[in-house]
């Protein structure tokens, strides 16, 4: 009995030093899925949504973003309700990072044009680590959320007000809120 444990406790060390090994080389590995964005109101900015996934075992970070359709384009978390301009988000290592409605977003400020839903808009994220990824979002209807789970997404297409106060945040990125805080924006672009 005494010999099994110390054998399992040689393996368990041998597979330590094997990932330890491994360790050394890797990178992190990103994938992006469910990407979207909500058809604007207006021209003068939009949000974005993702979800970026490293596979990997080396965290990285999602440090910037480019499109052709905006002149430039910010990463925000929402606190408290409102948005925040940062600099970064962590890509932690075999985790992810969600971009989704009432918390971190892209978003887009002088629209080129104003995307339409059923277009695609392409997308370039740059990371601290890994090699810039291209993404192509298709552009959805101004309420559209992701059904992640089919499980607890109700019938009602309209459901998405059960979720609380996750919805109060996307609410500005949805409709005339937004066109309100336009100035809230630029207030706090001008902050920075
Ligand atoms: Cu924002």
């Amino acid at each position: 009995m005494n010999r099994r444990t110390t054998l399992a406790a040689a393996l368990a060390l041998t597979a330590g030093f094997a990932l330890a090994g491994c360790g050394g080389d890797s990178a992190p590995k990103l994938s992006v899925s469910g990407a979207y964005m909500p058809q604007p109101v207006d021209q003068n900015m939009a949000g974005g949504f993702l979800v970026i996934k490293n596979s990997g075992d080396t965290a990285d970070k999602l440090t910037s973003v480019t499109s052709d359709v905006a002149k430039s384009v910010t990463i925000h978390t929402t606190k408290d309700n409102k948005m925040e301009e940062v600099k970064s988000l962590d890509i932690p290592a075999g985790g992810e990072l969600e971009l989704a409605r009432g918390g971190n977003h892209l978003m887009f400020m002088g629209l080129k044009k104003k995307p339409a839903e059923g277009q695609q808009v392409t997308v370039e994220l740059h990371f601290d680590k890994s090699k810039p990824l291209k993404v192509e979002v298709p552009v959805k209807s101004g309420t559209y959320t992701p059904k992640d789970d089919g499980a607890k997404t109700g019938s009602g297409g309209g459901g998405s007000m059960d979720h609380g106060s996750m919805d109060h945040g996307s609410m500005q990125h949805d409709g005339s809120q937004h066109e309100g805080s336009t100035e809230g924006h630029s207030q706090h672009d001008a902050k920075k």
